[in-house]
Formats: C-alpha cells, structure tokens, sequence
C-alpha cells in the first residue's frame, strides 16, 4: 500500500534546523531550493548535484523542489520574460537529468505569503503566524500609503484600521511593517518602501485576466518541456487566497485550479495542494477538492489555519482549525491506493514551541513545531490506513 512520503523543508546550509534534526523528525525527504542563485537564473547540474549529495551524505532524499521561482517579467510577459522562460526550461532539464521528480512553483506577484504578526502568542504560550484583516489594512493605508489603497476597502474597513492603527505603539508600527514586506520565505530580506512602491506600480496594467493568460502562456510553454523529461509540476496556491495590495491573484479557488490544469493538459501539469493557504477561504472545500482534483495532486502542504468572520485567520495545529484534516487525509489515501503511488507531504509550517522559542528560526520553519506537525499526520495517517 503506498503510504505518505514524509517530509520536511530544508532551506541550505545557513538554516538553523539542520539536516540531522530533519532526519529525527521521522522525515525520510527533503524539500529545498537552491536558494542561493538569483530568480531567473539557470540551475546547472553542478550546482544541484552538489546540494543533492549534501542531502543524501545526511541519509536523505532530495525529490521535491520547492521553489523553482518565476521571475516576474514572465508574471507580467514584459522585457526579457522569453529568455527566462528558455532559462526554466533548461533549469528543468537540468533538475530532471539530477534525478529530481516534483517542482514547486508560484505565480504570486511580488510577494509570497502574507502575515501581518509572525510571532502572535497562542493560550498554550507557543507562537503562530497571524493575518489581521485591519493590521493589514492599516499597514496598506497609513505605513506604506499605497496611492488609491482606499479605492479597494469599504469605509467600515477603513474606520476599523483607523481604530486598529491608533491602538498600536511606534515599536509595534515597526513590527507590522517589517512583517508585512518581509521577503520569500527563507530569506532575511525585505522590500523598502521605494521598491514595493516601485513594484506595485510595474504591475497597474496586469488585472486578473491578464495575469491569468500569462500564467497560462508560462504553463504552455513548460509543461511539454516538464512532461518530455518526467518531471511534475506543482503549483502552490495564493497566500492569503484572495488579491492584496491591489495585486491580482489567481490561484485562490477551484475554479482557478481547474481552470490552469486546463490551459495545458498534461500529466505533468498538477498542484500543490496546500491545505493551510486553500483553507483560509470558507468557500474551498478541502475535501471535494482532493476528491475532484486527486488526479493532478503532486505534492501536499498540511496544514490548517482558523478564521474568523472579519477575514482574520492564526494557523493552528495541524489536526486542529477549520481544516477537516480527517477527511482530508481519508481522501488521501484512498487517493493514494487509486493512484497506486506515494505523495510527498510536508507539515507547511508550524508553532515556535519548547526550545524554539529561545532559537533562531525562519519564520514557520522551527523544528519542534513542525515535528510536532509531521508526527500528528503521520499518526493520522496510520491510523486511517490500518482501519480501511
Ligand atoms: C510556503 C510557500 O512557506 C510557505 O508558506 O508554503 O511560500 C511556498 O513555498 C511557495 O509559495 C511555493 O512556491
Ligand atoms: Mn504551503
């Protein structure tokens, strides 16, 4: 019976949570990039075969790549978005001549995920990520003055970030600012207010439609080339799963996901589905959608996130939350023995708990908290497996 291939994130040599903690969480893969070449670059295979041998010396293996990033010309179709695309191409050339297997990708503009507090302290004392609907809006309006933000909230959203902006202290306006432009997962960097400013601007004229069908001609032009060397592509949904800063985003929703496998029918065209950032909208039905889309599911991020009716959400633990993480996880077997293969999944995030609040740690990333994560799924999964 194919069961889970466990995993956990590695971000390189420089994160904290070392290849022998990820071996002791029970994880027999890895999920990393090389994080070290600029966006749009080539990965040669001497570079990814060096990473890959300091993974398996760890008794490890590399299989999932996550991310192989597209670089935002090709987001906008704009100056030299071709030679990046020929660039991906050769790039998964070159991973698939390395033995590598599923490639984790975005189509975000800008930015990845969205938090306004990365240290938001839970009842039980351990630390979550946090999105607040009025911190946000506050941040757009009144730090970063965004010109026209306004035009995109109602005024009762406005008032409420008025209120919510007065109650904050200079240090916790900081805060709100640095974690909201902070950069890809993995890297210290942040956006200063020129840049993001500078960026939103690149993007007035690209609407949803318009971002769609470049996602699309991105999807048609690297999926033969996925598809002729064996590889599987896995697009991580938007997060938060709804349009920010003015950005359009476009793979929020079923429809959206339906819609992208259509543009270029292939094997090789699927998703990674992520349970935490599908989830934080109530109208994704996690468990239809694994039943409906299974098919075309390569890799999985396992996590859950609870919301309230402002459109705040926390991530809570990974059997707790709005996530129907039994049923998910059901469904995933059952795919699973369909299919008759494996699916890598890692636990996408987790608490700063124990010791990981003294250390360290990319923000989601700490080690205690995701292996408290991955050891729960892992029991849920054993659980579900032996019993039907
Ligand atoms: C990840 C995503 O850290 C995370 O939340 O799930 O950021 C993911 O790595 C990228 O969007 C995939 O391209
Ligand atoms: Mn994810």
């Amino acid at each position: 019976m194919p069961n889970l291939e466990q995993t956990m994130r590695w971000f390189g040599t420089k994160d904290p949570v070392s290849l022998q903690d990820i071996r002791q969480s029970g994880a027999t893969g890895v999920v990393t990039a090389l994080h070290h070449i600029a966006v749009g670059e080539i990965w040669t295979i001497d570079e990814i075969q060096k990473h890959k041998k300091i993974i398996e010396t760890a008794g490890l293996t590399w299989t999932v790549i996550e991310s192989l990033p597209v670089h935002e010309e090709i987001k906008k179709r704009t100056g030299n978005y071709q030679k990046y695309i020929d660039n991906y191409k050769q790039s998964l050339r070159n991973v698939a001549t390395c033995g590598l297997k599923v490639v984790t990708y975005n189509f975000m503009p800008i930015l990845d995920w969205m938090r306004t507090d990365i240290d938001y302290t839970l009842a039980d004392g351990s630390k979550a990520l946090y999105f607040e609907k009025s911190a946000f809006v506050a941040f757009d309006l009144f730090l970063l003055k965004r010109p026209h933000a306004d035009k995109d909230y109602t005024p009762e959203q406005i008032s409420k970030a008025q209120s919510r902006f007065e109650t904050l202290s200079e240090a916790q306006k900081e805060t709100l600012f640095r974690n909201a432009l902070l950069g890809l997962p993995g890297s210290e960097e942040r956006f200063t207010t020129e840049q993001i400013l500078h960026a939103l601007n690149s993007y007035k004229d690209i609407d949803a439609q318009k971002l769609k069908e470049n996602l699309f001609y991105f999807l048609q032009q690297v999926i033969p080339v996925a598809e002729e060397v064996g590889l599987q592509m896995a697009i991580h949904p938007d997060d938060p799963p709804y349009p920010i800063l003015g950005l359009p985003r476009v793979v929020s929703t079923e429809q959206d996901a339906v819609e992208l496998l259509n543009a270029a029918p292939s094997p090789a065209n699927g998703l990674c589905f992520c349970t935490g950032s599908y989830g934080a909208r109530p109208d994704n039905d996690l468990v239809g959608m694994v039943q409906r889309l299974g098919e075309h599911i390569h890799f999985l991020h396992l996590r859950s996130t609870q919301r309230d009716e402002e459109g705040n959400f926390y991530e809570a633990n990974h059997l707790e939350g709005d996530a129907d993480m039994y049923n998910v996880m059901k469904q995933i077997v059952l795919l699973m023995r369909k299919k008759g293969v494996s699916i890598p999944m890692r636990p996408d995030h987790g608490h700063q708990m124990l010791d990981d609040l003294t250390k360290k740690s990319y923000p989601g990333y700490s080690a205690i908290g995701r292996l408290r994560g991955l050891a729960e799924l892992r029991g849920l999964e054993m659980g579900i497996s032996k019993s039907i």
